[in-house]
């Protein structure tokens, strides 16, 4: 296929160069910082995580089996006559940050833009679910991706699995549109599953397979990789994200002017719970409460605020810090863990302030 003479594919290759990109091929790429202006993530701006590339071969039918009493093979049009929601959703890397910690662990060098939101359109899973009839003794669902590499010396899909909750199925969604258009091949074209709160290993892309079964999953990407191993070697699954804030504005490269106001502002997010609170820090001054918007419910970050006006030239340092509806905070640093998950340690920014009009040229 040529993307030649067709203005929109130029547009879209010219936001993909302005993604950060870690690895070509697999590609994994980082949201850039321009992109944060705005409350949904523009799909050509949202970050890419890859283990394997995008599949040879496009999926064409979801098969659905294993502990079912009704098995299926569903077509996107069959998905989309059995009804859709629309949820705008953020997602993030579990390894977002990772570059953040001290011994640093081996993986994708994600320093902290490996999250973004968008509106993701598909079919509930507990939709599907009760189409197919889960079995009384099935206790997850395995997600099978179309994508395959070497993992172990094995050919391996990317395969994940969820439990069989009633919570997770009703906010899980077999997502064929992303930000009102059929979805970009990098992002799981054609359905994907998309799982508001928990870190983005979740939401298997380039779905092609449902398998309802009856003891808990042991792939490689359930039990090697996306798990929390301590110093002492106790493991514990990735799954919910963790509370984070990240900062918009003032830009770092933009200088300030002594007495004049600025929006010192951002977004907040945790999974499976809203943000109660922001709290910013100037120069590591006592914690002041920013304003935070009330969260809206789908599963997507919230925009926070604090007015400053920045008083003395020179360098400050300013850092946010969200705080969740059940009372999880971000800590002051990462738990460290060998794969480097979950860094959700409050990051700081170093802003300057002018001399103002008038002042001596600094130099
Ligand atoms: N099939 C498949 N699904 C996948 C992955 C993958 O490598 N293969 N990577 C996962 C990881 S680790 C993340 S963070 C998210 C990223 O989704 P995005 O690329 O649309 O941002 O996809 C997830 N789904
Ligand atoms: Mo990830």
């Amino acid at each position: 296929m040529s993307h030649g003479a067709d203005p929109a594919a130029g547009r879209d290759r010219a936001q993909i160069a302005e993604r950060d990109i870690l690895r070509h091929a697999p590609l994994n790429a980082e949201t850039p910082k321009v992109a944060f202006a705005s409350a949904t993530t523009h799909r050509d701006a949202h970050f890419i995580r890859t283990n394997f590339g995008v599949p040879d071969a496009r999926p064409t039918r979801l098969a659905v089996g294993g502990a079912v009493d009704r098995p299926a093979e569903l077509t996107i049009g069959d998905l989309e006559g059995m009804g859709s929601t629309t949820r705008r959703v953020t997602l993030e890397c579990a390894g977002n940050g990772r570059l953040g910690m001290r011994p640093l662990p081996t993986g994708e060098p994600w320093q902290q833009r490996a999250v973004g939101t968008a509106e993701w359109t598909g079919l509930p899973l507990s939709e599907l679910v009760r189409r197919v009839g889960l079995q009384a003794h099935a206790v997850e669902l395995v997600f099978e991706g179309a994508d395959h590499g070497p993992r172990a010396g094995q050919e391996t899909p990317f395969r994940r699995s969820l439990p069989v909750d009633q919570a997770v199925l009703d906010v899980a969604l077999l997502a064929w549109d992303m930000n009102g258009e059929r979805l970009p091949e990098d992002h799981g074209a054609p359905l994907r599953l998309v799982v508001p709160g928990w870190y983005g290993m979740a939401s298997v892309k380039w779905l092609h397979r449902i398998e309802a079964v009856t003891k808990p999953f042991e792939g490689p990407f359930q039990m090697t990789s996306y798990v929390y191993e301590t110093i002492d070697g106790e493991r514990e699954p990735v799954r919910w994200m963790r509370p984070k804030s990240l900062l918009v504005a003032p830009d770092p490269e933009v200088i300030l002017e002594p007495g004049s106001p600025v929006e010192v502002w951002g977004w907040a997010w945790s999974g499976g719970s809203p943000i109660a609170a922001v709290d910013i820090t100037v120069d590591d001054e006592p914690w002041l409460p920013a304003t935070v918007e009330p969260a809206d419910g789908s599963g997507a970050w919230q925009r926070w605020s604090f007015p400053w006006v920045p008083r003395r030239p020179g360098r400050h340092v300013l850092a946010s810090r969200a705080t969740d509806a059940v009372g999880r905070s971000q800590p002051d640093e990462a738990t460290w863990n060998r794969l480097g998950y979950g860094n959700n340690a409050v990051v700081r920014t170093v802003v300057s302030v002018g001399r103002g009009p008038g002042g001596p040229a600094t130099g």
